[in-house]
């Protein structure tokens, strides 16, 4: 297996003195964002993991290996390299098995975290069902990754373009610990509050490096997300960020956008209508995850 995974220099010192790491993933930068924005905040994201005490592992697959933290070249090229494969469980190893170049989403960046060791990944918002699911059947692979994989995930929620009832319900149905930071109600990643009560709440991260090991000693499979909802002063309100998403739903429907491009295609629609704002607020929820991650990753060592 390790001779599957490449190891960035920091990353592969870390280990060695068993310091603390911060998965990281790389769809946020092809599929998330626009050049060149995606390159700067993935390297904000990177320093934010090491002002906090734990060393940055952005992860994405190159040349038939795994790359376990990418230099600043190799994240820079990313950023502006074009048909990148948008890689979860399904196509990860194909990905691998014929060299192509590939992006990992939370579902990859999870399975990749695990066999490199790392327990924590800090992201944005994490996939989910999709509004009218009931008919498309489109819910993200990253549901049923964090039942199966042990890696916590920090995120501001699922993406509000999504139905979040509905996700909340498959993350119960699938055993997933589903934890709100500091607050009670499940986030809704633009917005601090969906409406809708997290099933579990804690305030420290000492608390949820507990429960991730207390998982571990019950021999429980999967990782557990935790909701970090986004700081006060990015928030964009749901009365604000609603009508947009609806618009930007409606246009997908309209042009029969499907499957993997959904979610792009809705972020992409959503960074215009609002003149960049919710990028603005995906770049400040993404920062605070960082922070949130390389505290919980400290926790655990
Ligand atoms: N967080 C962000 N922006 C993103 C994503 C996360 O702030 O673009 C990506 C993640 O890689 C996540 C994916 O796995 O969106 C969900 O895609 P889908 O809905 O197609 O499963």
């Amino acid at each position: 297996m390790q001779d599957l995974l490449t190891f960035a220099p920091e990353v592969a010192e870390a280990r060695a003195t068993g310091a603390a790491i911060v998965a990281l993933e790389s769809t946020i930068i092809t599929h998330g964002m626009p050049f060149p924005q995606n390159v700067e905040t993935a390297a904000r994201v990177e320093a934010e993991v090491r002002a906090h005490g734990a060393v940055p592992a952005t992860i994405a697959i190159m040349g038939g290996r795994i790359h376990i933290g990418l230099t600043a070249a190799e994240l820079d090229a990313l950023g502006q390299a074009h048909d990148v494969a948008k890689l979860s469980r399904a196509d990860l190893a194909a990905c691998l098995a014929t060299g192509g170049i590939g992006a990992t989403t939370v579902a990859a960046t999870m399975i990749c975290a695990a066999l490199a060791g790392i327990k924590v990944f800090a992201t944005g918002g994490i996939g989910g069902v999709h509004r009218g699911a009931e008919t498309s059947f489109d819910i993200s692979a990253d549901l049923m990754e964090l039942a199966a994989t042990p890696v916590t995930v920090v995120a501001a929620g699922a993406k509000a373009i999504l139905d979040l009832p509905k996700t909340l319900e498959v993350l119960e149905t699938q055993g997933v610990p589903v934890i709100a930071f500091g607050q009670d109600d499940f986030p809704a990643f633009w917005s601090r509050s969906s409406g809708l009560k997290a099933p579990l709440r804690m305030d420290s991260a000492a608390e949820i490096a507990a429960a991730h090991r207390m998982r571990g000693r019950l021999g429980l499979p999967g990782g557990q997300l935790v909701a970090n909802p986004i700081p006060v002063e990015a928030e964009i309100s749901r009365a604000e960020i609603d009508p947009v998403i609806e618009a930007a739903l409606r246009e997908a429907e309209a042009q029969g956008i499907a499957a993997k491009a959904v979610t792009p295609f809705l972020l992409d629609r959503m960074f215009e209508m609002t003149k960049g704002r919710s990028l603005d607020a995906n770049i400040a929820l993404v920062l605070a995850n960082a922070r949130l991650g390389a505290a919980i990753a400290k926790a655990l060592t």
